[in-house]
């Protein structure tokens, strides 16, 4: 009876998903790796035609690499059911954009079914239909006579039963799906704004964590290096309530959460070693009524790994989520980096791209737009059970806080814990803000109204006087303030 149910499932996703996305290489690429020679995500060099869209992938062959060079993005779970692969392609004359999708049976390349044109942008059309899965896709560019540089560039690919080549232009660069931002946090205020919920237990976390929360270690001031306004978590070694030390954990549960945006943080970490674990991560505002792990957790960053200890603690860190039915029935994924600069010695800034096809972390983009995640999980929308696909589609609420000790660093005695030989060490955010762009399904919904939106739109400042505890800034494209049973846009004009 279950495998009838779950075929039946399948059949049902497939006849819906007629196509799907592999990457456009816009706000949330895929990680694509080298092979051969070499490849990257650039700006789109000919926004012309079918491609108006900002960035693409390049790949590109010089004359002192192989006779060929290729980039390669491997699916979370094998693609079934698709006869064709589409790929925009701009090619100059010369060079084959060939493919290949599985290892399975063979190892031929697949030549394009579409005339190349050169020079221009067009829907390049591969015939899969002889596959019996999309293990990854692998596009390659090469030479006949081997001698020259070859450089194809690949867009919005996808996976589809239509043979026919695309004809309609994808969406505008710097025009259509650009990040708003909807909510900002700069904790410029003398206290915590009402959206914070501050935690008081020792409970442990669920990991046997050796600190004490408390309103204590939860503050908001001046960091000693900037003298920005900061959200501050400080641990402390002191006796307090049972336990050998306080440290500080807020979240926004049922005050402040949302579907697919752009979550990007500006933080100060303390310096890890040995014993600390900060973070900065999500839970779904569920938690209360379904518990963890059914409510997903999406981890944007985390330090103090016993990985890291002897010498890379201050550059060791990871992206993560945890789902599943039950504790009994946890399943997680995570990647693992040792960035190339250390991220304990100022501030730095971390950023969630959620969108309804991936989840992705990145490290101070605003230095390095075009590095690739260090951490993603794909999660299509699934049924199953064990799928990532089952927890992601839904409102999440923000958690930061500064654990000692426990499993993820594996100290459990205080007296190990050399971070706080000296008595204590802080984190400081300096600003949380969240960016949505219109996906399908987003939403945005908190009891506090954006910083930035408060301080740019005088005409609001009589009514935000008295905004009462109810009122809610909502989003569904447009920004909207509820005042009792009244509803008002962004300039106070009632709506209804
Ligand atoms: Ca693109
Ligand atoms: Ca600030």
């Amino acid at each position: 009876m279950k495998k009838l149910y779950l075929l039946l499932l399948s059949l049902a996703a497939l006849q819906l998903n007629a196509q799907v996305v592999i990457d456009d290489f816009e706000s949330s690429p895929k990680q694509w790796d080298n092979v051969s020679c070499s490849s990257a995500i650039v700006e789109n060099p000919s926004q012309t035609g079918l491609n108006l869209s900002c960035t693409c992938l390049q790949i590109a062959r010089a004359p002192e690499c192989d006779n060929w060079s290729g980039a390669i993005t491997y699916l979370a779970t094998p693609a079934t059911g698709y006869k064709y692969v589409h790929a925009l392609m701009l090619r100059d004359n010369g060079n084959k954009p060939n493919l290949k999708v599985t290892d399975n049976g063979e190892n031929l390349d697949i030549e394009p079914l579409t005339a190349i044109v050169a020079n221009q942008w067009q829907d390049v059309v591969f015939d899969i239909s002889d596959k019996a899965q999309v293990d990854f896709v692998f596009f390659m560019a090469d030479r006949e006579n081997n001698t020259e540089d070859a450089v194809v560039y690949v867009d919005d690919i996808i996976l589809s039963n239509d043979a026919t080549p695309r004809t309609t232009a994808n969406k505008v660069c710097g025009e259509v799906g650009e990040y708003e931002l909807v909510w900002n946090m700069d904790f410029t205020g003398s206290s915590l704004p009402d959206c914070w919920n501050i935690e008081v237990n020792g409970n442990g976390g669920g990991n046997n964590e050796l600190q004490y929360y408390c309103e204590r270690g939860v503050s908001i001031g001046k960091d000693p290096k900037e003298g920005k306004q900061c959200l501050i978590l400080t641990a402390r070694k002191e006796n307090y309530a049972g336990k050998t030390c306080t440290s500080g954990r807020v979240n926004t549960l049922e005050h402040t959460y949302f579907q697919y945006g752009k979550i990007e943080a500006r933080i100060w970490f303390p310096n890890t070693a040995n014993g600390l674990w900060p973070a900065f991560w999500m839970m779904g505002n569920d938690f209360s009524s379904v518990g963890w792990p059914a409510c997903g957790e999406t981890d944007i960053v985390e330090l103090g790994n016993s990985g890291g200890f002897g010498g890379t603690q201050d550059r060791y860190f990871n992206g993560a989520s945890h789902w599943g039915p039950d504790w009994q029935n946890h399943c997680q994924d995570y990647n693992t980096i040792t960035n190339s600069y250390s991220v304990e010695d100022g501030f730095h800034i971390f950023t969630c791209i959620w969108t309804p096809e991936n989840v992705s972390m990145y490290v101070d983009r605003d230095a390095h737009p075009n590095a690739a995640p260090y951490y993603q999980l794909s999660i299509p929308a699934s049924n199953d059970a064990y799928a990532p696909g089952k927890y992601f589609h839904k409102p999440n609420f923000i958690i930061f806080n500064l654990a000692i000790g426990g499993n993820f660093p594996g100290i459990y005695n205080i007296n190990e814990i050399t971070a706080l030989a000296q008595g204590s060490r802080s984190m400081y955010i300096d600003w949380l803000r969240i960016y949505q762009r219109g996906d399908e399904g987003q939403n945005f919904t908190s009891n506090v109204l954006s910083e930035a939106i408060e301080n740019d739109l005088s005409t609001l400042n009589d009514m935000q006087n008295d905004v009462p505890a109810a009122t809610k800034l909502l989003r569904d494209g447009l920004l909207f303030i509820r005042r009792g049973d009244t509803l008002y846009d962004m300039q106070g004009n009632i709506i209804r």
